[in-house]
């Protein structure tokens, strides 16, 4: 069993460590006890971002700077716990993109995977390698990694969505390759909708197979999971932790919709109050729809409270004991690096206060 802290450093031994780091060499005993815990530790906390309070900021950013010249107009989410970090979990990139009336961002790939939630405005696009897709709120849209994407509004309000990342997880595997594209505004070569009719309802193209990892649907439309919901809730009772809860899958292998990010909706019925759980996967929430609460408790901190209504978004970070309550009934969208996890056989949760 590993000790809870290094052992004591005498004058004879802090001498040593001064004598072997010209050498590039330390005692792995001052640092064992921080580099293998216990238990997860990490320096997220969990942190609520109230869409009334975050608008005014992003339309402001609109007034500042076009899409075209930021190449990607977006307010980053910034955990308090990572501050300057550019993150809102320890694996995790989450940010609020504004897209204006008649703006375009321009053409660009990177090996990241990007995922995109709708969270206000109607009817503005994505292009993902030749195909573009019109998004509505609540759609959970895929740009699957080193896929040409250019974003572009031609409606006339502004359209924000949430954009969810693996930044930290090619960071730390240094896999970063990133180029801007030959033109802003992709070629289109298939019509929209073109990928949904082959891959969105329960079909797949007889001789299809897949060359890449996620999901060749890449438009989840929020009226076909809310459809879901809808008949979950009517049919049965609700999982005690998680309400109705559903993960996306890429249909071609039944796995998660992305390789490295994990997406997820839930409904939590009307006065529900779930039972502590907690898995080492922190996720981000959006609020979809209804009001209601998701308690925090991490040993030591004690219990932070996270109101949200529609269009928050909040934090919860792994391996941290949560409980959900919603006042009316209610529509959760997550997602974390759960799938990361569980294919190196590290992901783990408990139901209750274990
Ligand atoms: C990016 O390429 C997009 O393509 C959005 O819309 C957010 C955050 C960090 C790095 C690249 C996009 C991003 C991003």
């Amino acid at each position: 069993m590993a000790s809870e802290s290094a052992p004591a450093r005498t004058p004879e031994r802090q001498a040593f460590y001064e004598r072997i780091a010209p050498f590039h060499l330390a005692p792995l005993w001052e640092k064992l006890h921080s580099l293998v815990t216990a238990e997860p530790r990490s320096p997220c906390v969990p942190f609520v971002w109230h869409y009334r309070d975050v608008r005014p900021h992003l339309m402001l950013a609109g007034g500042l700077i076009t899409a075209m010249e930021a190449t990607r107009r977006v307010l980053i989410l910034e955990n308090p716990g990572f501050a300057g970090e550019a993150q809102i979990t320890g694996s995790l990139f989450a940010g609020l993109q504004l897209i204006l009336p008649g703006e375009v961002a321009p053409a660009h790939r990177h090996t990241q995977s990007a995922l995109r939630f709708v969270i206000e405005g109607s009817g503005a696009y994505t292009a993902v390698d030749g195909e573009r897709t019109v998004m509505e709120p609540g759609d959970f849209v895929i740009t699957p990694s080193w896929t040409w994407h250019d974003h572009g509004n031609d409606t006339s309000e502004p359209m924000v969505w949430l954009d969810g990342l693996d930044i930290q997880i090619v960071k730390l595997l240094n896999a970063s390759f990133a180029e801007p594209g030959p033109d802003d505004m992709q070629q289109i070569s298939r019509p929209e909708g073109d990928s949904y009719a082959r891959f969105g309802h329960n079909l797949l193209p007889v001789d299809w197979k897949p060359e890449v990892k996620t999901s060749p649907v890449f438009n989840y439309p929020y009226a076909r999971s809310r459809e879901a919901l809808d008949a979950l809730g009517r049919n049965g009772d609700p999982d005690p932790y998680h309400g109705h809860k559903l993960r996306y899958v890429n249909p071609a292998t039944g796995e998660s919709a992305m390789p490295t990010i994990g997406t997820f909706i839930q409904l939590l019925p009307k006065g529900f109050s779930g039972q502590p759980y907690r898995a080492t996967d922190g996720a981000v929430y959006v609020c979809v729809e209804g009001e209601g609460e998701t308690t925090v408790s991490a040993p030591g901190v004690g219990a932070t409270i996270l109101r949200w209504g529609p269009r928050d978004i909040f934090v919860v970070p792994g391996w941290t004991s949560h409980t959900h309550h919603a006042d009316g009934e209610a529509v959760l969208f997550s997602f974390s690096d759960r799938p990361v996890q569980q294919k190196l056989g590290l992901w783990r949760e408990a139901r209750g206060n274990g």
